[in-house]
């Protein structure tokens, strides 16, 4: 399987996140991929491919003009504030809630900030743009490989993607890197493309990306939101609307859920997936799901991670794997690769 990875996206290194009125240090931190790095190597899984030049175009199919743009000059405007900023991250203050809004673009950074993020856990830093436009890049090369007959390809990426919509980023994401391939397998000729999301947070970015659409069926597994973040999306009741009623499918699950209970629901969304007539799959791999991982619940264990892959393969769908969370660094690298290892049993 091809392996798409680009070291630039090391250069997003966020120093602190805020969390419960503290400033506390990141838990998305480029060693994560590192250790996937290390694993896919001693396992001799994978062949690195060159990741492809993303353009404007493809980043245009599913991010806001305007947004990307903003993105791609945030760091300088946060540094023309105050000399001093270059020194600590980027993070917002502000938010424009239901009611308080205008079509105006406000001049301010801060309100932009605010504007176009949902939470003050996802520090931006003067690499964020370099990184997040990499691993977008490397996710299209995955949809290349697909359209190109591969069964499967990989797209080690940081920061991760499923929590960024069509116009805020948030949950450490910035461009959703699986909606990019999502797309681009449509706009390669596929007619139907499902995102499996296993992250142990609910895809709100992607959710809300495909929501209206047809042509692109979401499912996840993940935390339920009334107790877990990303809190005010990921119900069961969410199904998809107008041309996209149906397709789209929530299987909230308890803090605590164990592998027995959890494969149960992937398995009721492989089937929906399947049902539905997707032809190609692409995977929101986030290994959060972990029993140690810091910042979630459920209670799966390194092994449970082979019968993932061996489930993802049994659908016969090609995979186009796209690396979320996880935040126990060292065990994510064991668990991501052994989805990847069972797959290809
Ligand atoms: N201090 C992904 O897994 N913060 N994002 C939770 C921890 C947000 C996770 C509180 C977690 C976002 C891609
Ligand atoms: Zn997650």
């Amino acid at each position: 399987m091809q392996v798409f990875y680009n070291d630039r996206q090391a250069a997003h290194h966020g120093k602190h996140e805020m969390f419960r009125g503290e400033l506390v240090p990141c838990f998305e931190v480029p060693a994560r991929v590192e250790h996937v790095l290390a694993e896919l190597k001693s396992r001799k899984l994978g062949e690195f491919a060159p990741v492809p030049e993303i353009g404007d175009a493809l980043l245009q199919r599913v991010h806001a003009p305007r947004y990307l743009r903003f993105l791609e000059g945030a760091w300088d405007e946060w540094v023309a504030l105050d000399p001093k900023n270059a020194q600590r991250d980027a993070l917002p203050s502000y938010w424009p809630i239901r009611t308080f809004r205008h079509d105006v673009l406000p001049e301010s950074f801060p309100a932009r900030m605010g504007l176009f993020s949902y939470d003050a856990g996802s520090p931006l830093t003067s690499g964020t743009w370099t990184a997040a436009r990499q691993g977008a890049a490397c996710a299209w090369g995955t949809a290349q490989r697909l359209l190109a007959g591969d069964r499967a390809a990989f797209a080690l990426t940081r920061p991760p993607g499923h929590h960024a919509g069509h116009d805020f980023f948030g949950g450490y994401c910035f461009l959703n890197n699986a909606a990019i391939a999502a797309q681009a397998l449509r706009d390669g000729g596929l007619q139907k493309v499902a995102v499996m999301d296993v992250d142990y947070h609910h895809g709100n970015g992607t959710q809300a990306i495909f929501y209206e659409r047809g042509d692109v069926f979401f499912a996840s597994v993940h935390g339920d939101p009334r107790t877990e973040y990303p809190y005010y999306l990921g119900y069961a009741d969410e199904r998809g609307a107008c041309a996209g009623e149906g397709a789209n499918l929530n299987l909230p699950l308890p803090r605590g859920t164990d592998f027995v209970t959890w494969r149960g629901a992937l398995a009721k969304a492989l089937e929906a997936i399947r049902a539905w007539g997707a032809q190609a799959m692409v995977v929101s791999l986030g290994v959060d799901t972990f029993e140690d991982d810091p910042i979630s619940g459920f209670r799966l264990r390194s092994g449970d991670y082979l019968r993932v892959g061996e489930d993802l393969a049994a659908t016969g769908l090609p995979c186009a794997f796209v690396f979320e969370g996880g935040y126990a660094v060292a065990a994510a690298g064991v668990n991501a690769v052994n989805v990847l290892d069972g797959f290809r049993q």
